[in-house]
């Protein structure tokens, strides 16, 4: 792995095309195309390397959870045919070598200034420029300011009182030490029971002298499957990867590797939905959700999937009172991110691992020496917060940005975010969001979403640029509709009935909006190339 360098620091104001936030896998990718544009690019990235999510997301068992072959980009064949991906669901040390291995290929890390955070974005309307200025002193000016920031990249850290007394050391999973931690000998408390959690927990058990668990809501959960992937499959996709990604494009998830059963569950027979279920259990995976066509829509087709998948947690579950504790019963199976993990629910049979529900008894504070819940003082050396992540709007709106006369985004989302197509915002011209709330995104292969939105930016910029346009922004009007649409979608399916990140519920005082478009990566994609069509229907353009 090549050394990360960074772009050498900008004493004055310094003019590009662009400003890209953020070196993960939408930022590199968006970098890469508009060089291919001949336009000059700045990347702000707070990291000290390439990677985003699998740079800051260490944590012991940190893996992508759709399958490698499909979790990589799709934009360059020589790319993807001399990279060779080892397990069914690769690890993030191998997701982050292959971004510093597509980074080396492109030769990005010039134009990328790491270890520095973007603080403000001030749209200057006089010179149809984005003032940028970092936590480093950096101001620099450009006309396209796009915000690659990550919609799972805000780590957050719940406001225990007491957090600042406690003497041991603590971690939240998103922002994990580099040199790792070892937890031999320790007494471990792990807050929460999210994927990251899920993933973290039987690897921290195998260490810790003690783990005690701390959940609030019991998450389905379900094998797995990863496994080493053989040299045929390998071969396989490298053959047709460029295909298969043009496919997953058209897809509702941007995902191949399994079809979606499009038959409502009451037109199957019990025998059919249990053999469905069985097998798509048995796949590992995503699978499960395609059981039928509409387990994310009707509750009784939910409820044969969720009761299958409980049963089949039980079976796996041996101390008697932890069963009940483990199995969820307060949400649709689906609606809060499914969790796949590698013996999770096995982990709860040592008896060196304790369960506290702290939906009955809530986090009272953090003390000296331990976690506090229902007046009981439960001791630890030390803490994981495994508490999730001010998603899809945190990281944008922690930055200040101005647009025209000066308003705020974080002021004109207070009450949830407004965008048209998930790309802009009225009255914030040449800002472009990849993968912002209102687009597929997070129920989405993020890649193939990321490739997606990126493309469409570049052709935009692209079509601006050539046709001396001095600005894009969406207009009012299309921004409502599309809200609306978003929301109306939404309202179709079971989503908005969990307490989910999605919902934005896992922050307290956020707004419940259901924040992701879950009319599905084809359709957006289909709606993408109209508004592209028809000169950015929707869209002012500014001569
Ligand atoms: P990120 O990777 O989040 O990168 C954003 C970057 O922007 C970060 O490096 C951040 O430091 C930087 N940044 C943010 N704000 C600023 C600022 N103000 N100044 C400077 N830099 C800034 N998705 C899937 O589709 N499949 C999976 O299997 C999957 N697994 C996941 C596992 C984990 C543990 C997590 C947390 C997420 C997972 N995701 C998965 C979602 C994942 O976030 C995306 O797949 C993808 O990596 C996002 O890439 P990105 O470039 O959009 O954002
Ligand atoms: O975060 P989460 P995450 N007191 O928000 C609990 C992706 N990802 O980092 O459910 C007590 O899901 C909270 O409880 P509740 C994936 O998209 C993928 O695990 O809000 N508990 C929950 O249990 C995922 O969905 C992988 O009631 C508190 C947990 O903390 C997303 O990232 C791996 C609390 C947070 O779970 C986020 O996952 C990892 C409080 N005050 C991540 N506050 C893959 O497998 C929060 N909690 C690929």
């Amino acid at each position: 792995m090549a050394q990360e360098t960074s772009a050498s620091a900008q004493a004055e104001t310094k003019e590009f095309d662009a400003v890209i936030v953020g070196a993960g896998f939408a930022g590199m990718y968006m970098l890469h195309r508009l060089r291919g544009l001949g336009l000059t690019a700045c990347v702000f990235e707070a990291g000290d390397g390439v990677g985003g999510t699998w740079y800051w997301n260490r944590y012991p068992g940190a893996r992508c959870d759709v399958e490698s072959l499909e979790y990589q980009y799709g934009f360059s064949d020589e790319i993807q045919r001399d990279w060779t991906w080892t397990e069914r669901y690769a690890a993030q040390p191998e997701i982050l070598r292959y971004q510093n291995y597509v980074a080396d290929r492109l030769d990005l890390r010039r134009d990328i200034r790491f270890s520095t955070r973007v603080a403000a974005a001030t749209y200057d309307e006089r010179a149809g420029l984005w003032s940028v200025a970092t936590n480093r002193g950096d101001r620099v000016a450009a006309r396209f300011c796009i915000m690659a920031t990550g919609c799972l990249s805000a780590a957050r850290v719940p406001d225990f009182e007491g957090i600042d007394e406690f003497e041991g050391p603590w971690y939240h999973t998103g922002d994990w030490p580099k040199e790792g931690v070892d937890f031999s000998g320790k007494r471990v408390g792990v807050i929460g029971t999210g994927s990251s959690a899920v993933q973290s927990i039987p690897l921290i058990a195998e260490q810790a002298k003690h783990l005690t668990v701390f959940q609030r809501t019991a998450n389905f959960t379900l094998p797995a499957g990863n496994r080493p992937l053989p040299k045929e499959e390998i071969e396989k996709s490298k053959a047709t990867l460029m295909q298969d990604r043009r496919h997953a494009r058209t897809t509702a998830g941007g995902i191949i590797c399994f079809e979606y059963n499009e038959t409502p569950a009451a037109e199957m027979t019990p025998e059919d939905r249990a053999r469905e279920l069985n097998d798509r259990w048995n796949m590992g995976g995503f699978a499960f959700l395609g059981a039928f066509g509409d387990v994310m829509a009707t509750h009784e087709a939910n409820d044969y999937a969720a009761e299958f998948a409980r049963a089949k947690m039980r079976e796996v579950i041996e101390k008697p009172e932890v069963v009940d504790l483990l199995l969820p019963n307060d949400h649709p199976i689906g609606v809060k991110r499914l969790c796949l993990d590698t013996h999770y629910l096995e982990t709860f049979n040592a008896p060196h691992v304790d369960l506290v529900d702290v939906r009955k008894a809530p986090i009272e504070r953090i003390t000296k020496k331990g976690i506090v819940s229902g007046g009981k003082e439960y001791e630890v050396d030390c803490i994981v917060f495994a508490t999730g992540f001010d998603a899809m709007t945190g990281a944008l709106t922690s930055i200040d940005i101005a647009g025209r006369n000066g308003a705020k985004l974080s002021e004109k989302w207070a009450a949830g975010p407004r965008t048209y197509l998930g790309l802009g915002s009225a009255g914030f011209p040449n800002l472009f969001f990849i993968t912002g709330p209102g687009s597929p995104s997070v129920l989405s292969n993020m890649i193939v979403s990321i490739e997606q939105h990126v493309d469409w930016i570049a052709e935009c910029i692209g079509r601006l640029t050539e046709g001396n346009i001095r600005s894009i922004e969406p207009t009012k009007d299309a921004e409502d509709v599309w809200v609306e649409h978003v929301n109306e979608v939404a309202s179709t399916t079971l989503y908005p009935q969990a307490n989910s990140w999605y919902m934005g519920a896992n922050i307290p005082g956020k707004p419940r909006i259901f924040m992701p478009y879950a009319g599905g990566v084809g359709v957006y994609g289909e709606k993408l190339a109209e508004v592209a069509a028809k000169d950015y229907e929707g869209f002012a353009l500014g001569a």
